[in-house]
């Protein structure tokens, strides 16, 4: 169980209470509670553990006995309750992206708006836009959303399947019968969200392995389980697929069920090209039925002609042509990685004091770290002054003094105002090491005006790396209406970096235009975005995403020293 997990148990606690009506100092209380659990640098199960819940700002003995629970049983019978007292379908709605449970909860008392499907009708019929406070833009907002909601229904964002995955991969490890195991599926390939996990096993005793793998502690319902397949539903919703197979079958198999499918269907047409078949046992000849490799991945490929292909590259994208030719990219990896770009400090809207962070950056192993606070319009995230700039150079200074090994730089974030100037003027551009130019308002422009806007920004002298592109925030926001062919011309052209925002809700740049980005000579600049020094890992899913666009390490910028990044920047 993980401090997101806990916290947002809390929240959907405080959304049905909200919707219920009942008193807000209740529903306060719970909010507050998710948002501190969200950012807190402490591991919640940990506290448990020690029983120091209470110790934290506005946990008292209710909130604590209500935590402790979910954390030791994965479930917590009060939400169970409130969710048998509630119409199922207000929670559904509730989820919805733009809908929140007061809108929910007078759409229901005015309309009797229960379902998705009941929402769906009254915007259609444009009953929605004559609510009170809600008017033709909330009402298209909503269908947007409905919309938004389908396309990743049942879909989990990457870094949520990644710690589930890891962590059952890490338990069948310890099973006696496993030989060998390893992730598949989109997990293995760092798909930005995930339908569900897969895991593959060798073994000579599947029903031992099964009987294991069913007793994984978050293990909620078992949906079938046989010797080859078993799948099962966990505590959090996730579902998990694992097939056990023979040694000789591993490789065969690992591949199959890794895929992608175009990839697997390309692989199988070029294997028959060759005179073989190729299915999940391994790899046979096409008259005979004769068994010719299987036990690795790379033994297959290498009988089919091909180099090894990681599995980032399994999209049918182009690898298999360029595993033929020695044309495949030598991929970047999380150890090439020298340091972060994007992180917010205690001077904006981040968490954690600029010693704090570089503390944290050095026991990653960083040489350098960006530290990039807001600009001085955001007032929201208390963006800085000219003033506060000065003094957060001064204490940058300072703390450089200490860690010897790891440069501190000094960015920002800067705004791009609707006209596609900067929010600080060159003078003050000027004092930093770095500038990321970034959009946080008015989003909904029409596609030229906005691609104007940014172009804009990018030819500011001062702006080093377009944060966040595409503004989307999976499952929650589309991207902008920005025509990205020009922004990559235009990076290349003024020579701005464009970011690969590492956030798990962002992952923007996504792999498709990274590796547009990088056919076109723009070099990319990975950023955690990190509020908080626990973000800071989050580094290993934007290299996932720039491994996934064919990255190498001289495509990236995290990967060279501070002094060729002072060089880069300069030149
Ligand atoms: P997901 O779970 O929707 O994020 O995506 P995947 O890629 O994990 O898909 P999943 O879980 O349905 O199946 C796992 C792998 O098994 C998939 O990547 C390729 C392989 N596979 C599944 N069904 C088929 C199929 O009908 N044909 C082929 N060639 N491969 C399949
Ligand atoms: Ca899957
Ligand atoms: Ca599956």
């Amino acid at each position: 169980m993980d401090n997101q997990q806990v916290s947002s148990l809390l929240s959907t606690i405080a959304d049905i209470l909200d919707l219920r009506g009942e008193m807000s100092f209740k529903v306060r209380a719970y909010r507050m509670a998710a948002q501190m659990i969200e950012t807190l640098d402490s591991d919640i199960t940990t506290l448990v553990h020690e029983n120091r819940l209470q110790e934290l700002p506005g946990i008292g003995e209710a909130l604590a006995k209500k935590i402790t629970e979910y954390v030791q049983t994965g479930k917590l019978a009060y939400l169970e309750d409130l969710k048998k007292e509630t119409p199922e379908g207000l929670i559904e709605l509730m989820q919805i992206p733009g809908l929140g449970p007061r809108k929910v909860a007078f759409m229901y008392k005015s309309l009797g708006i229960a379902t998705v499907q009941d929402l769906k009708a009254a915007a259609a019929e444009g009953k929605l836009r004559e609510l009170k406070g809600f008017g033709e833009i909330t009402e298209r907002n909503i269908l947007r959303g409905i919309q938004l909601r389908e396309k990743t229904s049942g879909r989990v964002l990457l870094y949520r399947a990644y710690l589930d995955g890891t962590a059952i991969l890490t338990f069948l490890k310890d099973c006696p019968a496993v030989i060998d195991a390893s992730l598949a599926g989109s997990l293995r390939r760092m798909k930005d969200t995930i339908g569900d996990i897969d895991l593959l096993v060798s073994s000579k005793h599947p029903e031992e392995v099964m009987n294991y793998f069913t007793g994984y502690p978050l293990v909620d319902t078992v949906l079938a389980k046989g010797e080859t397949k078993t799948s099962v539903v966990l505590k959090n919703q996730l579902q998990v697929d694992l097939r056990v197979v023979e040694e000789k079958s591993y490789g065969a198999a690992l591949l199959y069920f890794t895929g992608s499918k175009d990839h697997n269907v390309a692989l199988r047409s070029l294997a028959i090209k060759k005179g073989y078949k190729l299915n999940e046992y391994g790899l046979f000849t096409k008259d005979t039925d004769k068994y010719l490799a299987g036990r690795s991945e790379a033994e297959v490929y290498k009988k089919i002609g091909c180099e090894y292909m990681d599995p980032e590259l399994r999209e049918n994208r182009g690898e298999i042509e360029a595993a033929q030719t020695h044309a495949l990219p030598r991929l970047v990896t999380p150890a090439d990685i020298k340091g972060d770009f994007h992180v917010h400090s205690l001077w904006s809207d981040g968490n954690d004091s600029i010693d704090t962070i570089a503390h944290t950056a050095q026991s990653l192993g960083y040489s350098f770290i960006g530290i990039t606070d807001h600009s001085q319009s955001l007032r929201i995230a208390n963006g800085l002054t000219e003033d506060r700039i000065i003094k957060k150079l001064e204490e940058i200074k300072k703390i450089q003094r200490s860690y010897p090994e790891l440069s501190i730089l000094c960015g920002t974030e800067c705004d791009i105002k609707p006209d596609g100037s900067l929010d600080y003027p060159s003078r003050t551009l000027k004092m930093f090491d770095f500038v990321y130019i970034a959009i946080h308002s008015t989003f909904k422009m029409d596609i030229d005006t906005m691609t104007t806007r940014i172009i804009t920004a990018m030819h500011n002298d001062y702006a080093t790396i377009l944060a966040h592109p595409t503004q989307r925030l999976i499952g929650q926001r589309e991207p902008i209406a920005v025509d990205l062919d020009k922004v990559i011309k235009a990076a290349h052209d003024t020579n701005t970096l464009l970011e690969i925002n590492a956030f798990p809700n962002r992952l923007d740049l996504d792999d498709i235009h990274a590796k547009q980005a990088i056919e076109h000579g723009v070099t990319l600049a990975i950023g955690t975005d990190s509020h908080n020094v626990t973000q800071l890992p989050n580094m290993h899913y934007g290299v996932a995403t720039a491994r996934r666009g064919w990255a190498e390490a001289p495509d990236i910028l995290n990967t060279k020293t501070p002094k060729q990044i002072q060089k880069f920047l300069e030149g």
